[in-house]
């Protein structure tokens, strides 16, 4: 094998007629195909100066060459790092310049990012069906590459997470890392050729990318490939469909529209959950409605999946399942000692799926992840006696709406330099149709006037809308404790947290 990822997930699709991608127009694009343009696309990054070990750092809709871009990496040995679209310029230009991206692919209708790519030293390219740089350049090319030279322990991927500091950290995926998560639920979820995947994730992000296109790439089915999530389309497609994954927010509103019922879902035969708690009641009331039972499972980005609940056998409501085959996991105290089995701890893991470490932070990687291998994810759980992990909070102080990680603190650092407030404190409130929603608390500044419009204005300049709270309050001082330490659960009970 010269390329596992390259290998595994894209080279035994060469030469096969079957569709892959299923477009919202009726187009389909065959196993051959994509990995005819991807071979394309990888004579284009060539083009543009990419070395094998460069980073791509790609904000761009998601769309088919934006999967075969992936492909087109892992082809020609060069590191893959996909952006929110929601992203500004501010937050790009940090990715772009940490990472050292030697191109940034973006989308035609943002000008703003050649700009980001010049002050970053990095190239820049566009990608859209047509008129894109990058397309262009790839239209032209040979449709066959030559696979380049990598190993298991190469890097395939960057993902930036944000951390409790506020400074987002790169964390790299080897190519082992990528494959092995991905084999694992292939067999454990059994994905075969046969399955078409209803796909309206984003593919910047583990779930849409690692798990269910990677997934599907070694079951070698087929994907109907949506923008995002639209639910009219996943209705329609539904009864041509055999699965689906997406967060909590993809079934309660599948569950508040009245078409969705049992008839509709006669042809599924999986339904799978993850990136935020799904409600045990959302369980419940999806099992009334259609009969399936959600699969939910559980991961983060520095490990891929970690737990899944089983495919044949007990589906629990509200736990996240139970540890992967080639998972080893641990209910912790603050020093890495486990804790008796029925208490709560924080969860780490240890298997192939960890990362390999936080780009260019070494001090970080030595933080989170043990000695022995163990890395501490920050989420606080509990594993009963048969081994079902249920997650009953976070030791990190992280949001999650709607599926995208808020951390508070790159929020307060806005807040915090905006005239007129003098300190801030973000915390996530109940939202019903995302999970949790960001709301900012303001001390204003004595003899100090806050104008909150304008303090919107500068939030909506700095960072993307998901992060942007959605509710604001002024108060003449925080609630701490005896150490001077801002108390957010205090915060959380008066402003319903
Ligand atoms: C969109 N908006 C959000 C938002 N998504 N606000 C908060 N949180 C979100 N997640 C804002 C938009 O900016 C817009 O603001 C308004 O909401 C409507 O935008 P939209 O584009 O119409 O939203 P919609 O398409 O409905 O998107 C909601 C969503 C989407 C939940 C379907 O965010 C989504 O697909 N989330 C999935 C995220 C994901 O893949 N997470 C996996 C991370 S990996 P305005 O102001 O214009 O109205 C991971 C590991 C693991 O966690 O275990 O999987
Ligand atoms: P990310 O860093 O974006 O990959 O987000 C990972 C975080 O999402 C985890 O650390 C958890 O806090 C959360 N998460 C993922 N899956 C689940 C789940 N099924 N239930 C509860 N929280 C989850």
């Amino acid at each position: 094998m010269t390329n596992p990822l390259y290998d595994t997930l894209f080279a035994p699709h060469a030469g096969r007629q079957t569709p892959f991608l299923h477009l919202p127009d009726g187009e389909v694009i065959t196993h051959a195909a994509f990995l005819r343009r991807a071979a394309q696309l990888a004579h284009a990054l060539a083009a543009f100066g990419v070395a094998t070990g460069d980073r791509v750092a790609v904000q761009v809709e998601k769309c088919p060459d934006m999967l075969a871009l992936y492909a087109a990496c892992a082809q020609s040995g060069a590191i893959f790092l996909p952006l929110n679209t929601a992203y500004t310029a501010a937050e790009l230009s940090y990715f772009v310049e940490d990472s050292g991206a030697a191109l940034l692919v973006g989308d035609p209708a943002r000008p703003d990012l050649a700009d980001v790519a010049s002050k970053a030293g990095a190239a820049f390219a566009t990608l859209s069906g047509a008129g894109g740089s990058l397309s262009d350049i790839a239209d032209d090319q040979s449709d066959s590459y030559e696979t380049v030279e990598r190993g298991a322990d190469d890097l395939a991927a960057f993902l930036y997470t944000s951390g409790t500091t506020g400074r987002s950290k790169g964390a790299m995926l080897s190519q082992g890392n990528l494959i092995s998560n991905a084999q694992t639920l292939t067999d454990l979820w059994r994905f075969t050729a046969d399955d078409v995947l209803l796909h309206a994730l984003p593919i910047f992000h583990t779930h849409g990318l690692f798990v269910a296109s990677n997934v599907m790439l070694i079951a070698g089915g087929a994907m109907v490939f949506l923008p995002k999530l639209d639910i009219d389309a996943l209705i329609d497609w539904m009864p041509r469909a055999t699965a689906m994954m997406g967060v909590p927010t993809f079934y309660t509103r599948l569950l508040d529209d009245d078409r969705f019922d049992r008839d509709l879902t006669a042809n599924m035969r999986l339904f799978i959950s993850g990136s935020a708690p799904l409600l045990a009641e959302t369980h419940r009331q999806f099992e009334g409605r259609t009969g399936h039972r959600i699969l939910e499972r559980y991961g983060m980005t520095e490990t891929n999946m970690s737990t899944s609940n089983p495919y044949d056998g007990d589906r629990r409501a509200g736990t996240v399942g139970l540890p992967l085959p080639d998972v080893e996991l641990r209910v912790c105290d603050a020093q890495g000692t486990e804790l008796p089995q029925g208490e709560t701890g924080t969860i780490e893991v240890r298997g192939p799926n960890v990362f390999y470490g936080y780009w260019n932070m070494p001090e970080k990687t030595a933080e989170e992840i043990r000695p022995d291998g163990f890395f501490i994810t920050g989420d606080l759980g509990v594993q009963d006696a048969d081994g079902y992990v249920t997650i009953v909070g976070r030791g990190k102080d992280l949001i999650i709406s709607g599926g995208y990680n808020v951390y508070p603190k790159e929020i307060e650092l806005v807040l915090d330099e905006q005239p007129g407030v003098l300190e801030s404190a973000v915390i996530g409130v109940p939202h019903a149709d995302l999970g949790e929603v960001p709301l900012a608390v303001l001390v204003q500044a004595p003899g100090d006037r806050i104008d909150l419009e304008a303090v919107q204005a500068a939030v909506a300049g700095a960072l993307a809308r998901f992060k942007q709270p959605r509710h604001y309050e002024i108060v003449t001082e925080l609630p701490r404790n005896t150490m001077g330490k801002v108390q957010k659960n205090a915060l959380r009970e008066v402003f319903g947290g």
